[in-house]
């Protein structure tokens, strides 16, 4: 048994006796109240479910198991899995050993090839990729064990396997959408001594050591943000039905391909570049950015990479973007003007008085480093997003199950019972 599976196996009778004290002595507690503008309003605020992998605080952001994003930055993609499901940080030990059941289980079955060579040349990256992921559930021991009767306290271990066995191979899949969707040329085979991140960015074909941190900041950075957002949520509902996380997941990422979620950064240095494009080139003036902004305001548009459902200050994952950018690529014409943008956007969106959160989110910076590295194809740029968001996806799942979650179902209401209720 590697590792991680059993430092989680061994946080399981700890946790659920956690969660059983609560229920016991305190399961009746009221930790929320709806409103009448929250039914109709996206369940705003409304604390109705857990999730312990991650936390995002308004004020703050991103918060992994108690450590904020920005003291992350450093660390791989496979340090924060490990972080996620298990709740400690990994020794060196342990990451190899993650590593290493990434590399086992990492082959891609040739049939996922066929469908994606069969879908229309057309087709948006997002949509490709969410296929494989869906073809694989050829591949799923959830189901195959579930068939053959597993006990429930098994659950958690078959989802685990089959969450191991798509997150390795989800890097392979992502890249090899790159390559067939923009005739970059054959599949490229991973190099074995690359870590998960860098090894996607060998297999896209962009061999360069700063590329190869910046898809492990990327992906570390991408990895979860608790679980009410579209993606997680949707996951979790369907996972909860007991369909395995290739059917689970794959439903989280068509919610994370709508504009207002992980589409956004597509959107997002779209909007940047034609404003460029548009005051000829260069990098526009605060005054120049301020009218744009309006422009795009008046036109009834939201602008990309800006507001927040949950977060209340810029998003501490757009300022790791920036630093890595400032680090990194100090000369890029269009990260300079994603910095200005910043100097100039919240205070239109606050003039403006909609927006709740006038900050800029995370899809605000990434596309420019991406930009800079030569992916220019903006519609390609969610399935980056979505290979790191699995993890989050794929930790929650085995920690629901091993924390026997029951199926949801929250009770929704008619307009007739509202009007009832509230006397109209
Ligand atoms: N530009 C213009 N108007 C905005 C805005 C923005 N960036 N952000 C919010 N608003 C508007 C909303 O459209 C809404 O207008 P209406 O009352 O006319 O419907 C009003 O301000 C109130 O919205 P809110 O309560 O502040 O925001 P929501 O919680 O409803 O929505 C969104 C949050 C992220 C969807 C929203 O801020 C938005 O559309 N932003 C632009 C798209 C974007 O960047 N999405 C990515 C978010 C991060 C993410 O999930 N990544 O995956």
């Amino acid at each position: 048994m590697a590792s991680l599976k059993e430092k989680f196996a061994s946080k399981i009778p700890v946790w659920g006796e956690d969660i059983k004290k609560i229920l016991k002595e305190k399961g009746d507690v009221k930790i929320s109240d709806v409103s009448v503008q929250q039914a109709y309003g996206g369940m705003r605020g409304v604390k109705g479910m857990i999730c312990d992998t991650s936390l995002v605080e308004p004020d703050k952001g991103l918060i992994i198991r108690g450590i904020p994003i920005l003291e992350l930055t450093d660390k791989l993609p496979e340090e924060i899995f490990f972080l996620l499901l298990s709740g400690d940080m990994p020794t060196d030990d342990d990451v190899k050993d993650l590593q290493d059941e990434y590399k086992k289980r990492g082959d891609v079955p040739k049939y996922v090839w066929d469908v994606l060579k069969a879908m229309p040349k057309t087709s948006h990256p997002m949509a490709m990729f969410d296929t494989a992921v869906l073809v694989l559930e050829n591949e799923s021991i959830f189901r195959k064990r579930y068939a053959e009767g597993i006990p429930k306290g098994q659950y958690w271990d078959a989802v685990y396997e089959d969450g191991l066995n798509l997150l390795a191979k989800l890097p392979a899949i992502g890249a090899g959408v790159y390559r067939m969707k923009y005739d970059k040329g054959g599949l490229i085979d991973p190099d074995p001594k690359l870590s998960w991140g860098a090894n996607f960015a060998h297999m896209m074909g962009i061999d360069d050591e700063t590329f190869y941190k910046a898809m492990e900041l990327y992906f570390t950075l991408h990895c979860d943000h608790e679980g009410g957002n579209v993606s997680a949520f949707s996951c979790h509902t369907i996972a909860s039905a007991l369909s395995d996380p290739y059917y689970a997941v794959s439903g989280g990422l068509n919610g994370l391909a709508g504009p207002l979620h992980g589409l956004a950064n597509q959107e997002c240095l779209k909007w940047v570049l034609e404003m460029m494009d548009k005051l000829g080139g260069g990098i526009p003036t605060k005054d120049q950015i301020k009218d744009y902004a309006w422009e795009t305001l008046n036109a009834g548009k939201v602008i990309p990479g800006y507001g927040h459902a949950v977060l209340r200050v810029t998003d501490p994952r757009y300022t790791a973007f920036l630093n890595f950018g400032k680090e990194h690529l100090p000369d890029s014409e269009v990260l300079t003007t994603v910095a200005r943008i910043y100097e100039v956007v919240p205070d239109v969106l606050k003039e403006h008085g909609k927006a709740k959160n006038p900050w800029p989110n995370v899809d605000a910076g990434s596309g420019a480093i991406l930009y800079h590295y030569g992916i220019t194809e903006f519609e390609y740029y969610t399935v980056l997003f979505s290979i790191s968001r699995a993890m989050g996806m794929v930790a929650q799942q085995v920690w629901n199950r091993a924390m026997m979650i029951p199926i949801t179902r929250p009770k929704s209401v008619g307009t007739d019972w509202i009007k009832k209720q509230v006397g109209m």
